[in-house]
């Protein structure tokens, strides 16, 4: 198992440059529109004059004068996001989405028949090509390296750290890179000349514990390449649904059948996108005179396909249709797994 860390190059930056594209070419820069505000980021032609995120607006101006700034829209780089990350779900065991730009993904690289970085590779062009948005990826064997790793060649960049490289990559960083160390912390450590990974590896741990408490033998351990934090799962949906309201109400079995054919095809298309499975299916009707009912199986097997999931929902409806008249049938899924990476052919 390896972790990708992804991170999206200028974020919200990129965001405007896709609704504007002649933004490309200029310097711009995100933010509140006073000058005593600050800029939340800035596109990489903005950043050759120095602009960087929270600085003020008006430093930035005085920076860069023909700079464009444009307000903050976070629904709509919330709707980005969402596009860029549904995308890259696809390829991992589990995503933990840490901001509205990044996330780490736990991928089982043997399931692959690439190396790592062609994989990264592959990612970086589905999501430039399907969304605009373009990503940097960091790859390596813990969350702490597989980050430093995806900022390193920034914008587009792919970079691997493996476990032989720490030496290559760490001891030049400057401490204010390394994840957990805030403004706070940097500044005292600052103040007893540490500046660089090189100055914090001849600290011992009894004296960053002691300084720094938990924090100090966290960052003790991942200096040396040590990180045992796993990757984390968030805003898993628990179950999938969809359910029609009838044109004209109904106990013919056929009529229903052909709307469960129906519920079953859009199901599918939703499972194929997230890359999900399900072992549980329930069938839910109303009556016409609004009573409902709901008769589940849970299956030995896991399933997606339409015939599958259009299978079980026949069956169900069988068992309880009786003689009812509906006004209402719906399908749902829950009990959903991640399909094998293997299955990701379709991509
Ligand atoms: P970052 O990933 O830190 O920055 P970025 O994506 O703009 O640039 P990079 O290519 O270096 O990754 O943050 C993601 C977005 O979060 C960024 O586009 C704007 C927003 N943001 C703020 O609103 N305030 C901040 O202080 C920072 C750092 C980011
Ligand atoms: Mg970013």
């Amino acid at each position: 198992m390896m972790i990708f860390h992804v991170d999206c190059d200028a974020f919200y930056a990129s965001c405007e440059e896709i609704r504007n594209p002649k933004l490309k070419i200029k310097p711009l820069a995100v933010g509140g529109l006073t000058n005593k505000s600050i800029i939340t980021t800035a596109n990489y032609k903005a950043r050759e004059y120095g602009l960087h995120s929270a600085m003020p607006i008006f430093m930035a101006k005085k920076l860069c004068p023909d700079l464009v700034v444009l307000p903050v829209d976070h629904p709509y780089y919330e709707e980005k996001s969402a596009q860029v990350f549904s995308l890259i779900e696809k390829y991992g065991v589990t995503m933990e989405k840490v901001s509205i730009d990044e996330a780490y993904l736990l991928v089982d690289v043997d399931s692959f028949d690439m190396s790592p970085l062609d994989l990264a590779k592959r990612i970086q062009e589905e999501v430039l090509t399907k969304t605009e948005i373009s990503i940097s990826v960091g790859i390596s064997y813990n969350k702490f390296l597989a980050k430093i790793a995806s900022d390193r060649k920034k914008p587009r960049g792919i970079t691997q750290i493996r476990e032989d490289q720490l030496d290559t990559f760490l001891p030049d960083l400057p401490i204010e890179k390394v994840h957990g160390i805030g403004s706070k912390t940097c500044k005292k450590l600052n103040d007893i000349g540490i500046y660089k990974v090189r100055d914090l590896l001849k600290l011992d741990k009894d004296f960053l514990r002691e300084n720094f408490g938990k924090q100090g033998t966290y960052i003790y351990n991942v200096i040396r390449g040590i990180d045992k934090r796993t990757v984390n799962p968030n805003r898993k949906r628990k179950s999938i649904g969809k359910e029609q309201t009838l044109r004209t109400n109904t106990k013919d079995i056929h009529t229903l059948e052909k709307i469960l054919e129906d519920l079953a095809k859009k199901i599918e298309t939703y499972m194929v996108n997230k890359n999900l499975k399900a072992k549980t299916l329930t069938l839910k009707i109303k009556e016409d005179n609004f009573t409902s009912h709901t008769k589940s199986i849970t299956l030995q097997e896991y399933i997606y396909k339409k015939e599958d999931i259009y299978t079980e929902a026949a069956t169900l409806l069988k068992a309880i249709l009786k003689d009812k008249t509906l006004r209402l049938i719906g399908i749902s899924l829950s009990n959903l797994a991640n399909r094998n990476l293997d299955q990701l052919t379709f991509l």
